[in-house]
């Protein structure tokens, strides 16, 4: 399989990192979302990454549905999430709540790149959806009693949080030391320890023209 997107999408991360962990081999292309936006054309008409294309030329597009196929392919008792009911309700609230921090953590990167004006309301809009969820989150991180989200286990949460944070600090420095959170600093310390995500780290530059 081909995985097309650079590491310092948070997206494309969460999914390399996951191939990683399930021991899953793949051709990276790091094509970027601008400069080779006609080469993801060929296989995503959003232009859109991470695209994971498989074997047989099928292309999978958004990173839940491709880890959904990559859970499938580890089956369920090596899948980095639970296969059905509160607990899997519960994991995927909190990758909804990280993946969408990062949809607007991107969507603030795009709009100071690409307007010649910035929209202070749509700026401050979205610096307070993105404090809320960081609060949110720092509360429920420091609450947790193992040492990953949902126990000893490392799970998709684990992943899509640590991933978040670490486009917040490339991306947004700035809000990144006005939110200071103590839990998610140790979160993500503790993952990006891990080789799997060191394996897949790289310094964010925009190119968005
Ligand atoms: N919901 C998608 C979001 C992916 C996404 O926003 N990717 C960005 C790169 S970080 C992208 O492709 N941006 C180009 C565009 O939206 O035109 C997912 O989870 O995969």
């Amino acid at each position: 399989m081909i995985l097309i997107g650079q590491y310092d999408s948070p997206f494309v991360r969460r999914v390399a990192v996951a191939l990683r962990l399930y021991g899953i081999a793949y051709e990276y292309r790091p094509w970027s979302t601008f400069g080779d936006g006609d080469r993801i054309a060929q296989f995503n008409p959003l232009r859109r990454v991470p695209t994971l294309v498989l074997d047989g030329g099928e292309a999978l597009i958004d990173s839940f549905a491709i880890l959904d196929h990559l859970d499938e392919l580890a089956g369920p008792s090596r899948a980095l999430i639970a296969s059905s009911g509160p607990e899997r309700r519960a994991a995927l609230r909190v990758c909804a709540l990280a993946t969408g921090l990062c949809d607007k953590m991107v969507s603030l990167v795009y709009e100071r790149a690409l307007h010649e004006t910035v929209s202070p309301a749509w700026t401050v809009r979205c610096e307070i959806q993105i404090g809320d969820v960081l609060e949110a989150l720092e509360n429920e991180c420091a609450r947790r009693a193992g040492a990953f989200w949902f126990g000893d286990r490392l799970g998709h949460p684990d992943i899509a949080v640590a991933c978040a944070l670490r486009f917040l600090d490339d991306a947004h420095p700035g809000l990144a030391s006005r939110n200071r959170r103590p839990a998610l600093a140790d979160h993500a310390a503790r993952c990006e320890a891990i080789e799997a995500f060191a394996a897949v780290s790289q310094t964010l530059s925009v190119t968005a023209r």
